[in-house]
C-alpha cells in the first residue's frame, strides 16, 4: 500500500499520526506555515515520518497515493488541484474515521452553538448510562475518539469538515442555525450553507427548528428522512414545543412531558432554543426524560459563553470571547438587558455587521471597538450607536468601567476571530477576566 500525504499539521494532523502509527501504515506531512503546532506531536508518533513544513512541498512524491485533508487546508493549494488531476484520492481524517467506527453516531452543526449543544448532549447520554464520548471540531479530533470503547460519540462538525468528508452515516443530526461565517474561505453564504446541509445526507432522523427558515431551506424533504423540528411553540408528534409560560412553561414532546424551563439555566433566547436541540436530539437518541431532565439541570454552560466573570459596583462583567461572527455577538446583546457596553473587534472574517446593528437598535448602549476590526465595526455601527476604539482589550476594560454606571452590562462579545491580538479566543477570554479583575 502507498504513502497517505497529511495536508496540515496542526491537531488533526497529530491525530491522522497516531492514527497511521497505531494501525502501522506509512504517511508524509505537509503544512504551508512556517511552524506548523504539531509538528514535534507528529514526529514523536512517526519519528520516521516525512515532514514538509513552510510549503516547502511542489510536487507530490510518487510513493503517495492519496492526500488527506485537515479542515484548514485549503481546497485551492496546487498540492490540492495537483491530485485532482492525477485522479488521487482525496480524503479527510472523518473518511478514516468513518471506515473504522462501530460506535453510534449523533451529529452537530450549525453557525453558533455547536459545542454547548454538543456537550450538554454528551451530558445527557452519560446520565442515560451510556458509555459515551464527544469530539471532531470539539478539541478531540475524530480519529482520536477510535481509542476509547465509547457506545455512542458525539460529533461536532465545522463547514471546512463537513465540506472535505464524504457523508457519513448519522442515527441522528442537527443544524442549530446558519448565517454568515468564515466567508474568507467559502466565497458565498450558499457554499459556506450548502458544506453544512452535507451532515444530513446519509443521516437517519433529522433534527431542525422550526421557525428558521435559513435551515429549512437545507432540509431534505420528509419523504427522504424523518424529522423532528424544535421550538417555542406548541409540541405535536413531530414537534419538541413548549406549553404554558413563565415559571409553569414545560418543554413536551409528542403528549411526553421533558421538563420544565425553569429547571435549567438556559432559559431564554439562543440558550434555551440550545436546550430544545439537545433534548430533540436525546429524543431521537431514545433518551429517558429522566436522564435528560437531570443532566440539563446540572449543565452550567461553558466556559468563554455568556459566562458571567462577577459583579461590581452594580455592573456586570460578562465574557462571551466565544461569539466570534456577527451573528453570535448579535444573540448575546438580544439576551442581556441595557444599559449595555460592548467590547466587539479582532480579526476580520469578511463577514458584515448588519446583524448586530440590528440588535444594537434603540438600545442604551456603547460600544468599545479594538482590533484589526475597529474601524469597520464602527462604520457600521455609527451613528446609530456611539463608538469609541482602544488599542488593547486592558484598555477597553478601563473605558468600559469609566463608562458604566449602576445597572449596567458590561459585555465581551467581539463579533471576530482572536488572531490578531491572540492566539485563540480562550486566550482573549482569560486576558479580559485578568483585566476585569485586576481594576476592582
Ligand atoms: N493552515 C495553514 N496551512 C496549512 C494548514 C492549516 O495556514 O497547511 C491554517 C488554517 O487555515 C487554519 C489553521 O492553520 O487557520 C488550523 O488548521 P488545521 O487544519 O491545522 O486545524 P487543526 O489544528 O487540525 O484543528 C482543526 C479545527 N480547526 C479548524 O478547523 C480551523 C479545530 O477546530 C478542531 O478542534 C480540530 O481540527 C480537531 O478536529 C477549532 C476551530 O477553530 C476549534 N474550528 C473552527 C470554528 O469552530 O469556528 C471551524
Ligand atoms: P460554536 O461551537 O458553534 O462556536 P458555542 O456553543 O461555542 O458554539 O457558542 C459560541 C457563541 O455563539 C456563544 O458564545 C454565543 O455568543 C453564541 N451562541 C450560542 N448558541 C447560539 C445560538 N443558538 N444562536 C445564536 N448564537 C449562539
Amino acid at each position: 500500500m502507498g504513502e497517505t500525504l497529511v495536508f496540515g499539521m496542526g491537531a488533526t494532523g497529530a491525530s491522522c499520526a497516531r492514527y497511521f502509527a497505531r494501525t502501522g501504515r506509512s504517511a508524509a506531512f505537509f503544512d504551508t506555515r512556517p511552524r506548523p503546532p504539531a509538528k514535534e506531536e507528529i514526529r514523536r508518533a512517526m519519528p520516521r515520518a516525512r515532514c514538509f513544513a513552510d510549503g516547502s512541498l511542489r510536487e507530490i512524491p510518487g510513493s503517495v497515493n492519496r492526500l488527506l485533508l485537515s479542515p484548514g487546508a485549503p481546497l485551492k493549494h496546487p498540492l490540492v488541484q495537483r491530485a485532482r488531476e492525477q485522479g488521487m484520492p482525496v480524503i479527510s481524517d472523518l473518511d478514516l474515521f468513518a471506515g473504522e467506527n462501530h460506535a453510534r453516531l449523533a451529529g452537530i452543526t450549525g453557525s453558533n452553538g455547536k459545542s454547548t449543544v454538543a456537550t450538554l448532549l454528551l451530558c445527557m447520554l452519560r446520565e442515560s448510562g451510556l458509555d459515551a464520548s464527544a469530539g471532531a471540531n470539539l478539541g478531540t479530533p475524530a480519529l482520536d475518539l477510535l481509542t476509547d470503547n465509547s457506545e455512542i460519540r458525539v460529533l461536532e462538525l465545522s463547514s471546512f469538515q463537513l465540506e472535505r468528508a464524504a457523508p457519513m452515516r448519522l442515527e441522528a443530526a442537527v443544524i442549530l442555525n446558519a448565517t454568515p461565517d468564515h466567508l474568507d474561505s467559502h466565497s458565498t453564504f450558499e457554499s459556506y450553507a450548502a458544506s453544512k446541509a452535507r451532515i444530513w445526507l446519509r443521516c437517519a432522523h433529522c433534527v431542525l427548528p422550526a421557525n428558521d427558515s435559513a435551515v429549512q431551506a437545507l432540509a431534505p424533504s420528509r419523504k427522504a428522512c424523518p424529522r423532528l423540528e424544535y421550538g417555542a411553540g406548541r409540541p405535536s408528534g413531530n414537534r419538541l414545543g413548549i406549553v404554558g409560560s413563565g415559571w409553569q412553561a414545560e418543554i413536551r414532546h409528542a403528549g411526553t412531558r421533558l421538563m420544565r424551563v425553569a429547571d435549567s439555566s438556559m432559559r431564554r433566547g439562543f440558550q434555551l432554543s440550545n436546550l430544545l436541540a439537545a433534548l430533540a436530539m436525546g429524543r431521537v437518541l431514545g433518551l429517558s426524560p429522566a436522564a435528560m431532565r437531570r443532566a440539563a439541570a446540572a449543565f452550567e454552560g461553558l466556559p468563554h459563553r455568556m459566562q458571567l466573570v462577577g459583579q461590581w459596583l452594580g455592573v456586570q462583567w460578562i465574557n462571551d470571547s466565544k461569539a466570534t461572527n456577527a451573528a453570535a455577538a448579535a444573540a448575546a446583546v438580544s439576551s442581556v438587558s441595557d444599559p449595555l457596553i460592548l467590547i466587539a473587534g479582532g480579526a476580520g472574517k469578511g463577514l458584515g455587521y448588519g446583524v448586530l446593528r440590528e440588535a444594537l437598535q434603540g438600545r442604551d448602549a456603547a460600544v468599545i471597538a479594538i482590533g484589526e476590526e475597529a474601524t469597520r465595526i464602527a462604520a457600521a455601527l455609527e451613528p446609530g450607536c456611539s463608538v469609541s476604539h482602544c488599542l488593547t482589550l486592558d484598555d477597553a476594560v478601563a473605558a468600559a468601567r469609566d463608562l458604566a454606571r449602576p445597572g449596567a452590562t458590561v459585555l465581551l462579545a467581539p463579533a471576530c476571530a482572536s488572531f490578531d491580538m491572540f492566539n485563540n479566543y480562550q486566550e482573549r477570554g482569560l486576558s479580559f477576566e485578568r483585566a476585569v479583575r485586576a481594576i476592582h
